[in-house]
């Protein structure tokens, strides 16, 4: 049976303000194409369904879209797993209900440890979990969880004394283990070590199937962390390839399939006439892109113009403006001078931004003067 591991969906994340529901949605239908591919046998999705545990409405939508699609259309199971962003109860709601259809969900950590048969495999499911919850669910080994390792020994103890003779034993999991490496986007796992557990804790099964860390990779010949189906941060982030592993249970072989994006991710650094001149691939100019330029300050207009050029533009820094010319800063007499607020404006857009205000900006100004005239008048 081929059992295809991913994790940190991160459902309804925005960046800069802008929803990220188009991308995800295309890797969902790139993961829904393998599947039918490779027929896998089940989907395991390692927490972080969603990016905040009060999901928004696009993002549950999209999860039932997802789901509908892999668990009644293409007739494959998905187990998953609350993860430090999900909200456990919210993510596990309707459980009972919704495994009769192929979804199963362990929101929060329970005292009868939650496991799946399918074909040869036991596919075990850890939520995420601190100390406190294992020490409340195990009440009688209370003594022995001082750290968090104890706490993950105690809940893997349960699991291991439920091993089904004769099946691969697979566990879902949603932890940062040590010397794994991070991301910009991994959040939470960059601060403190508290949360950190050992690769020991895992011995007897034989494929742990992680999440939490956003970049790929294998902690050990056994435990792997799948990455997100996406890159969501600028930075170290924007040059891995993003994939889901495949593991076949007869020999527990992996095969990494990298996941094409709808939008590849690229900061570019460059004078403002560089980026002005936007001379690189169509692919990246239209991807997302943060944009970095190196001699001047980018004002309003220089901003449009970029916008114009690179229009999925996430982020645009340059060098801050100093607004040490003399000539701009006035005086309240010099203030006085003027009858028409729209020049004050003018003034102000460069002394702070560094440019005169366009047209457009001009008129959204005067519009905004006009109506609280008329609401003074009203009074
Ligand atoms: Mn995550």
């Amino acid at each position: 049976m081929i059992l295809l591991h991913t994790s940190d969906w991160h459902l309804g994340r925005t960046d800069s303000e802008r929803s990220l529901a188009e991308d995800q949605r295309f890797f969902i239908d790139s993961i829904c194409e393998l599947i039918r591919e490779k027929n896998v046998g089940a989907v395991l999705l390692a927490g972080d369904v969603y990016d905040r545990s009060v999901a928004s409405a696009e993002a549950i939508r999209l999860f039932d879209h997802a789901m509908k699609r892999i668990c009644l259309e293409l007739k494959t199971p998905v187990l998953t797993i609350a993860g430090n962003h999900d909200s456990p109860e919210r993510l596990a709601g309707c459980s009972e209900l919704l495994s009769l259809a192929g979804l199963h969900i362990a929101g929060a950590l329970t005292r009868e440890p939650q496991a799946v048969q399918l074909g040869d495999a036991q596919i075990f499911l850890l939520p995420w979990i601190t100390e406190e919850k294992v020490r409340s669910v195990y009440p009688e080994k209370k003594e022995e969880i001082e750290s968090l390792d104890d706490a993950y020994r105690v809940a893997l103890d349960a699991m291991r004394e439920r091993f089904a003779p004769d099946k691969r034993h697979i566990v879902i999991s949603h932890a940062f283990i040590t010397d794994s490496e991070t991301s910009t986007s991994d959040r939470s796992a960059e601060i403190g070590f508290a949360a950190q557990v050992s690769a020991a804790v895992f011995e007897g099964f034989d494929y742990v199937a992680l999440g939490h860390i956003h970049k790929p990779q294998d902690v050990n010949g056994f435990i792997r962390y799948s990455g997100t189906p996406m890159p969501y941060a600028f930075g170290k982030e924007e040059k891995q390839e993003k994939s889901v592993t495949l593991i076949d249970t007869a020999d527990l072989s992996r095969t990494v399939v990298p996941l094409p994006l709808l939008h590849t991710r690229a900061t570019l650094t460059d004078t403002l006439e560089g980026l002005l001149r936007g001379d690189c691939p169509e692919q990246i100019k239209n991807g997302y892109v943060r944009l970095v330029a190196t001699d001047s300050f980018v004002g309003l207009q220089a901003q449009s113009e970029l916008r114009g050029i690179y229009p999925c533009c996430l982020e645009i820094s340059g060098k801050s403006y100093d607004g040490e010319n003399g000539s701009v800063t006035m005086t309240a007499e010099e203030f006085d001078g003027i009858k028409d607020p729209a020049e004050i404006f003018r003034h102000f857009c460069m002394e702070e931004l560094g440019e005169a205000p366009d047209e457009h900006r001009t008129a959204l100004f005067r519009a905004a003067v006009k109506a609280v005239e008329e609401e003074e008048e009203a009074q």
